[in-house]
């Protein structure tokens, strides 16, 4: 079954531009999606997994967390970008342990996140002790043993850390997080810590739940969409669907963002007839802001809410909502009626014009969501710039009522599942007493590390074994130099894997890879009988997901196997959880999920439902508030925004078309037009020529930061492209070392990936 993996790296000098494209999807992308999808698994295996992809009975997209439509489903419902994210993991080709003999440690240092990659599904565990050159294969037995030892060597629980990427299902996360509390320790990170957190510290406050209150019906009632530092052409393809249904419903969309992207401004929908060949725009208003302009844009239009209602009152407050559902609507009304229109302009970039007409459309609109994704998030004021713009649709009573509310896009696939489950470093009382009682176990009240402050303990020694489910901890997190060091200092590091990535490659004294069966593998019980999963969308929908594809080896282990098999190694035979039966039957982890989590009572039951179910959001449901004063909250936030230093820039890092996070499928952002490498800048023409640099000038990037470390990436090329003057963009994960790890949003402590404050130098070529 091996196929051949490319054995070439990336050749950054093969750097091709064109013009960015002006529509995005259409039949590129169904010839892209098949081309790819061929070249990994072949014509049978492609076949099998796209008609099963978000199809009832089939398995969940691995791609976005972006939901399947609640009524008729089409035959082929997934985009371009999903069939690439189950291409990536339905490869047929592997890395077995003659790949490890054959490949020093040392000589898979030197390769790109894209090359190793691209070789193909992990088949068997390894090992690495100290001293090794390269990895060698491990017993399952074996590797437990060595973990559990480990972990009881330490001096307290709170040394090992317990990370998780948001492909894990339901079933893996709550088995998880129940061996990491059993063990003693809520250092459960996630990559939600570098994602929504800010969403969720944000509607936590103002809402009393930190997710999305709209579903997907609310899109085709809305009369205004809002979207707001989101590419969905790239990263929730499917959205463009829905987008493109609500604007034959008669909503208008408005777009905010630096870039004028593809996705938002053309789309032709590649799963009808007519959209192959005829483009709409998605966007009927752009409005191109300043990187972390947002907040005062929120603010400007709230003022502007308020000068409508003056001209017409009882027409634009909700009275009657802000009344009987809110708090704190005085002092909000009072702070946004001095906000200072000019500072606003200069903050966003926008024009006085373009902030009237916007505040119209909304103060006459009947529903308005606004949705927004990590250019929101990733900045030093996302928690309070979530929260403005949540005091605009509170003003409004845009909440709990069909067509209307918060949109918060998810991006892994189960992310949102997995706090639902309790990955979190600081779950609430309520859920840590369920779980308690269901199993006979005192979990440990202490708030655990998020992802920032786990870098931090290993950096500082006060964390010695790592342990990741999943994901790519090094590539993703910031201060790559710092985090390596962390990781490096561990006594061990342990990888639940699926590919190969660079966190198996910088690793602590001794570490394990452990490979694991991806969504579209069938997971089959001792018994035969084939196990399913569960996993939540970005709008709360709960479906399960059964993966059927024969495994690329027969060592792999799902998830569920792994977190049981260790624990039973690790706890020993008279622990209370029954971790042998709820390893044996997921059902059985689904009773107890129904007895411990909130809102999923009949689990195995209501998930088993024609579209799976629903899980409950009071302020949706019943405009019901349970925050600390039992109503909505209006925040009065002071105006945070983003002035660009002389001579410098500030830098987004952000997704090209063709990868997942750290995972590089390929090297062609096609909408944007970059192609064959990756190593780019995306500038304003007028900033490239004032900080005295021409077009296609190599440059090292060097971001400043207040520690006065200078942080230094090298060999980027200069793309001439439309953002606003003074912004930049370039890609995660090969900007990651710029991102100083201090640099946090205010209460989400989320990584600031969105503005970097840069200079260039003139890369000199070193031999
Ligand atoms: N194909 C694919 N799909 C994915 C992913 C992937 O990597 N590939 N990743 C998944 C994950 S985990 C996530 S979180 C999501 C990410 O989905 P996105 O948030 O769409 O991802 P980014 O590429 O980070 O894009 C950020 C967008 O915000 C804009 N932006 C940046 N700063 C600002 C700002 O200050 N204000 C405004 N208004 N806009 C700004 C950028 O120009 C860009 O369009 O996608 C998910 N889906
Ligand atoms: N500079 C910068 N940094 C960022 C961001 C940014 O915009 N800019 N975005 C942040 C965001 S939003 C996120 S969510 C994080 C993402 O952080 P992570 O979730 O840690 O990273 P991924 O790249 O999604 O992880 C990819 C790896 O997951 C493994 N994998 C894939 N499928 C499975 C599976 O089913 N099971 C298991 N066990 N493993 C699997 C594969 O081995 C693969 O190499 O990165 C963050 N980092
Ligand atoms: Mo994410």
């Amino acid at each position: 079954m091996h196929r051949d993996a490319p054995t070439r790296d990336i050749d950054e000098s093969a750097l091709s531009v064109t013009p960015p494209k002006q529509q995005a999807a259409g039949v590129k992308a169904v010839t892209v999606a098949l081309e790819r999808a061929v070249e990994e698994m072949g014509v049978i295996r492609t076949t099998r997994t796209l008609t099963r992809l978000n199809q009832r009975h089939g398995f969940d997209c691995p791609g976005c967390a972006w939901p399947e439509p609640s009524g008729h489903r089409r035959p082929a419902e997934f985009c371009e970008n999903g069939a690439k994210a189950v291409a990536e993991e339905a490869t047929l080709r592997t890395v077995t342990p003659e790949f490890f003999a054959r490949h020093s440690l040392e000589d898979l240092a030197d390769k790109s996140g894209y090359w190793l990659g691209q070789q193909g599904r992990l088949t068997h565990p390894m090992v690495l002790r100290p001293g090794d050159t390269h990895y060698s294969p491990i017993a399952w037995d074996e590797a437990y043993r060595l973990i559990a030892e480990a972990l009881r060597g330490l001096d307290s629980p709170d040394e090992a850390l317990f990370y998780t990427s948001g492909r894990t299902a339901n079933e893996t996360a709550f088995v998880y997080q129940l061996l990491a509390r059993s063990f003693g320790t809520n250092n459960l990170p996630d990559c939600s810590n570098m994602c929504h957190e800010s969403s969720g510290a944000a509607l936590s406050s103002s809402i009393g739940i930190g997710k999305g209150s709209v579903t997907i019906d609310d899109f085709n009632a809305a009369e205004v969409i809002v979207v707001a530092g989101q590419n969905p052409g790239t990263n929730h393809p499917r959205m463009l669907s829905a987008l493109q249904k609500a604007k034959e419903h008669g909503a208008r969309v408005i777009a905010i963002n630096p870039l004028p992207e593809t996705g938002l401004l053309g789309f032709r929908d590649p799963q009808t007839v007519k959209g192959l060949t005829t483009g709409i725009p998605i966007a009927d208003d752009f409005l191109q802001i300043r990187l972390g302009g947002d907040m005062a844009l929120f603010q400007g239009l709230a003022h502007l809410q308020f000068e409508a209602e003056d001209r017409a009152p009882g027409t634009v407050v909700d009275r009657e909502f802000v009344d009987a559902h809110t708090a704190g609507f005085a002092e909000y009304e009072k702070q946004m009626r001095a906000v200072d229109l000019a500072t606003v302009l200069e903050a966003t970039g926008l024009t006085r014009a373009e902030l009237d007409h916007v505040a119209k459309l909304l103060a006459e609109s009947t529903s308005t969501i606004i949705c927004w994704a990590m250019g929101l998030t990733q900045q030093r004021h996302g928690v309070v710039t979530i929260e403005e713009a949540t005091n605009l649709l509170l003003m409004r009573g845009m909440i709990g009522k069909p067509g209307a509310g918060v949109c918060p896009v998810r991006g892994h696939s189960n992310v949102q599942g997995d706090r639902t489950m309790g990955i979190w470093e600081k779950m609430p009382e309520t859920f840590l007493a369920a779980l308690d009682s269901e199993f006979g176990i005192t979990s440990p009240r202490k708030h655990g590390h998020d992802v920032v402050d786990a870098i931090r303990a290993m950096h500082e020694g006060r964390a010695s074994v790592f342990f990741g489910m999943g994901g790519n901890f090094v590539s993703a997190t910031p201060d790559t130099d710092l985090t390596e060091a962390a990781l490096r200092g561990c006594a061990l590091t342990v990888q639940v894997s699926t590919k190969l990535n660079r966190s198996h490659v910088v690793h602590g004294r001794t570490a394990l890879i452990l490979p694991t069966l991806g969504r579209s593998d069938a997971d089959l019980s001792a018994d035969g009988v084939k196990q399913q999963v569960s996993v939540e969308d970005s709008m709360s929908m709960v479906h399960l997901s059964t993966g059927r594809l024969a495994p690329v080896s027969d060592q792999l282990r799902s998830e569920v196997s792994i977190v049981c098999e260790l624990a039973a190694e690790l706890f020993g035979p008279d622990h209370p959880v029954p971790w042998t039966t709820l390893r044996a039957d997921y059902d059985a982890i689904r009773d107890a999920i129904s007895r411990v989590v909130p809102g999923c009572t009949d689990y195995n039951a209501k998930v088993r439902g024609r579209n799976g179910f629903q899980l409950p959001h009071p302020p949706r449901d019943a405009r019901e508030f349970h925050t600390t004063t039992g109503k909505a909250n209006f925040a009065a936030n002071d105006l945070q925004w983003l002035p660009v230093p002389q001579g410098r820039l500030i830098l987004q890092t952000l997704r090209s078309h063709d990868q997942y996070n750290t995972t590089i499928y390929g090297l062609d952002d096609r909408y944007r037009g970059i192609h064959n490498a990756r190593r780019v800048v995306l500038v304003h023409p007028d900033d490239i020529a004032e900080l005295g640099f021409a077009e296609g000038d190599l440059v090292d990037v060097i971001s400043e930061w207040t520690d006065g470390v200078e942080r230094k990436v090298t060999g980027f090329r200069l793309v001439a492209y439309s953002t606003p003057r003074g912004n930049a963009a370039a890609y995660y994960p090969e900007t990651n070392p710029l991102v100083p790890l201090n640099h946090v949003a205010e209460r989400s402590n989320t990584p600031v990936s969105k503005a970097v404050t840069v200079r260039f130098e003139p890369h000199v070529h070193t031999v």
